[in-house]
């Protein structure tokens, strides 16, 4: 009680001198202030006349504040600990929960996977903590575009053509997407259960169907395909899909797609009735796996064709 007393007289007694005090009066002020632990020893009592008696205006206001909620947790302790760091500050504490200075947040935790990170700046890409509730795939902390986080936080994937074949019958899209994955799963491709076939029926197409990412594509033999979902649907590719899911190169094949260089249903449909026939005289489209204009996934000159006919799917880790 009596220190709390004290304090409040000093700070009584500073905010009569804000208003301008004899020296003498400044000289009580820093004396009682250096009783306080820690900072105010490094003050200097004569530049903070001025300074310690705002400061413990402050302080005073908040201490009384402070001592209410403080007064269910008990002690005068803690109360006049609380008023001493704001009286000694009076600025940014990270961690209290109130925004101040130059913090961007003060969420008054430590938890760094939140919004606001333990050191009061906001979460974003590029503070090396992946924030996956904001969209963040990966977060390296780096810019540097193709080391397998971009600077958009968003990592690499995979596309490989597969080194099977069949005729346009394999149970549907969705059959192809299993036969994707098994073949992404045996080779040890990372994420192998996320695999889709680029492939379109009156159901599915890629443009609605995979997740459109800003991270870049890539062979299984690290060759670059597209540096982002708007680049591989622009019309051309950096690389053919010519490589399979072991990262050896498929010669001369061709894969089953339907599907236009950006990503839609072909307007004239081929699907070998969504991929369920082989029936004569039933067509599917197809790609040219050894080409980066749009063929690579709608050739030109033999679409649509036969479905008894054999072809690769084209698989793209989502
Ligand atoms: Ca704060
Ligand atoms: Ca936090
Ligand atoms: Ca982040
Ligand atoms: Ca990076």
């Amino acid at each position: 009680m009596p220190s709390l007393r004290l304090d409040r007289l000093v700070a009584l007694t500073a905010t009569v001198c804000a208003l301008g005090c004899p020296p003498e009066v400044g000289d009580t002020i820093a004396v009682s202030v250096t009783s306080d632990p820690d900072e105010s020893g490094t003050s200097s009592s004569t530049t903070t006349a001025d300074a310690d008696a705002t400061e413990s205006t402050t302080g005073a206001t908040a201490g009384s504040a402070g001592s209410e909620s403080d007064s269910d947790s008990s002690s005068m302790t803690s109360s006049s600990t609380s008023s001493t760091t704001e009286t000694t500050t009076g600025q940014a504490v990270c961690g209290d929960g109130e925004v101040q200075g130059d913090e961007e947040c003060d969420d008054g935790n430590d938890d760094d996977l939140d919004a606001c990170l333990s050191s009061c700046e906001l979460a974003g890409c590029g503070d090396g903590i992946v924030h996956d509730d904001f969209g963040e795939e990966c977060d390296d902390g780096n810019s540097v575009e193709d080391d397998g986080c971009n600077s958009a936080c968003a990592r690499d994937r995979f596309v490989f053509l597969t080194s099977t074949e069949t005729q346009g019958k394999f149970g549907a899209v969705s059959g192809a997407n299993s036969h994707c994955k098994s073949l992404a799963q045996d080779a040890g491709l990372p994420n192998p259960l996320t695999y889709r076939a680029w492939m379109s029926d009156d159901t599915h197409n890629p443009n609605d169907w995979f997740l459109q990412s800003q991270g870049r594509y890539l062979l299984t033999n690290g060759a670059l395909v597209a540096n982002n979902w708007d680049d591989l649907t622009d019309g051309t590719i950096e690389s053919p899909i010519n490589v399979d899911e072991k990262g050896e190169l498929v010669e001369n094949a061709a894969a089953w797609t339907n599907t236009t260089p950006e990503g839609l249903k072909h307007p004239d449909s081929a699907d070998c009735e969504g991929w369920t026939t082989t029936a004569f005289p039933t067509e599917g489209r197809l790609g040219q796996s050894w080409k980066t204009d749009g063929e690579w996934t709608d050739a030109q000159n033999f679409n649509p064709t036969l479905c008894g006919g054999v072809a690769h799917f084209y698989c793209f880790e989502n």
